[in-house]
């Protein structure tokens, strides 16, 4: 039987899980897996698993029907029934005949999922608002349709021992034809629905754009402190918990600046590896939101040894949803933890070394801030009277991006227009 343990999740029947690894030698070293087999476990223990035993196999490619070897397989099974793990997690989007072809090898009842579904569990169990709800159930969703196949006809991987049955969250057990199309007309109202949400978001941020108060995005990989330093500041109450993806629905918090400028703060859903592509897809608007802003504050576990992948990590998928080229100020967070290594960004790029805990280094965080929302770019109406026309031609002559222009039936002319901040301090008198 499963023992009980403390881990957080209280009340829940705890897994006792294997991780399986493959690694190549040359894209993956031996030491890269087992820092991502660290990660894994740290995912396995947020959805409430205990990690019994890792194996790791050197493959030049993952066997298409196994994933590991037969041999490999055949050590995994007896390690399985020695050690009574029931559930096995493989670091790596698994196709759904390898997962049948695993479970084939494995001692009864014990099941297998990937990286994703662990994933796609977390968020199943994290998410709390409706929208974020939806989100996660379109993710999964999305992630099992495919996987109905090759399953003799039955959801198969629904629910198998009953229990706490990680990454197996989702849609009830019936056969395969009826559940493909309630699934299909699942997937066609919650599109719907998240559709309608996200006009509200729309309205809701381009209210925010019109404000022409500078919006910051706190991002980062997951775990780094994000919620922990809006509470700081803001006294926002968002969970912060040494778990990963604490934060799935994003909170907006004024703040001001000690100058008196007043910024928005928006935390965000966190940024890990591999996150599975259906997640970004039905968390794009989310995720779009927080790449928005004018300015991005990238958190960074300072005490993190790969802190330099997870910074790599969160630039790219910044820049895929096209937050390229804004300011970006880079916060190494938990500097009161001991580390044997200074973490650097490279030359030009703005740092600054904070600890969310004890509150240290947050001044210089504040004026780098400072620094950058006065360079920020932002949205403002300005109203020119007809003697006013050498200032209109200044604003065009900055490179003001023109939003809309609109000529009064008195000759004058209001326009709003993205600029930066030396630019509306001389336009000043004409903003409305
Ligand atoms: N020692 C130390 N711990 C910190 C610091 N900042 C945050 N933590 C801890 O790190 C853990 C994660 O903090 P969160 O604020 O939840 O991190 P997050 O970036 O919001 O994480 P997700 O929402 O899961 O993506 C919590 O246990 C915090 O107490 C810090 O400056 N020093
Ligand atoms: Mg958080």
């Amino acid at each position: 039987m499963p023992e009980k343990y403390e881990n957080g999740n209280e009340a829940e029947e705890t897994r006792r899980c294997a991780l399986v690894g493959v690694y190549d030698g040359q894209n993956v070293t031996e030491d890269e897996c087992e820092r991502l087999a660290d990660e894994l476990e740290c995912l396995a223990f947020t959805a409430g698993a205990v990690v019994i035993f890792r194996l790791t196999q050197q493959r030049t490619s993952p066997d298409n029907r196994t994933y590991i070897g037969k041999g490999k397989l055949t050590e995994l099974s007896s390690l399985c029934e020695q050690n009574e793990v029931d559930l096995v997690i493989f670091d790596d989007e698994l196709s759904p005949s390898q997962i049948k072809n695993i479970e084939d090898g494995l001692p009864d009842g014990v099941d297998v999922i990937d990286r994703s579904m662990l994933i796609l569990d977390i968020f199943a169990r994290h998410a709390v608002t409706g929208e974020g709800k939806l989100q996660v159930e379109l993710a999964q969703l999305r992630y099992s349709a495919p996987r109905l196949v090759g399953h003799g006809g039955e959801m198969s991987r629904q629910g198998a021992t009953g229990g706490n049955p990680i990454g197996t969250r989702g849609p009830g057990e019936t056969k395969l034809e009826r559940d493909r199309r309630r699934m299909r007309a699942r997937i066609a109202s919650l599109e719907a629905e998240l559709r309608e949400l996200e006009k509200n978001r729309r309205t809701m941020r381009a209210a925010r754009e019109r404000s022409g108060t500078v919006r910051v995005s706190i991002v980062g990989y997951t775990n780094a402190g994000k919620s922990t330093l809006l509470n700081l500041l803001t006294d926002a109450g968002i969970l912060a918990e040494d778990k990963l993806f604490a934060t799935l629905d994003p909170t907006t918090r004024k703040y001001r600046l000690p100058s008196g400028a007043e910024i928005l703060l928006t935390d965000t859903v966190g940024f890990i590896r591999k996150l599975p592509h259906h997640l970004v897809s039905a968390f794009r608007s989310t995720l779009e939101e927080a790449a928005s802003a004018d300015i991005i504050l990238i958190i960074v576990d300072a005490s993190d040894p790969e802190y330099a992948e997870h910074i790599a990590v969160t630039e790219d998928i910044l820049i895929s949803l096209g937050a390229e080229g804004k300011p970006v100020i880079y916060a190494f967070n938990k500097c009161d933890l001991p580390a044997s290594f200074i973490p650097r960004v490279g030359a030009g790029k703005r740092s600054v070394y904070i600890s969310a805990k004890t509150g240290r280094g947050v001044d210089e965080l504040l004026s780098a801030l400072e620094t950058t929302v006065r360079a920020a770019r932002r949205v403002t109406t300005f109203l020119f009277p007809p003697s006013a026309s050498s200032e209109l031609s200044r604003l065009y002559r900055a490179g003001a991006e023109v939003v809309s222009t609109e000529y009064l039936p008195d000759g004058s002319v209001r326009v709003t227009a993205t600029v930066d901040e030396a630019t509306r301090g001389q336009l000043s008198d004409f903003a409305v």
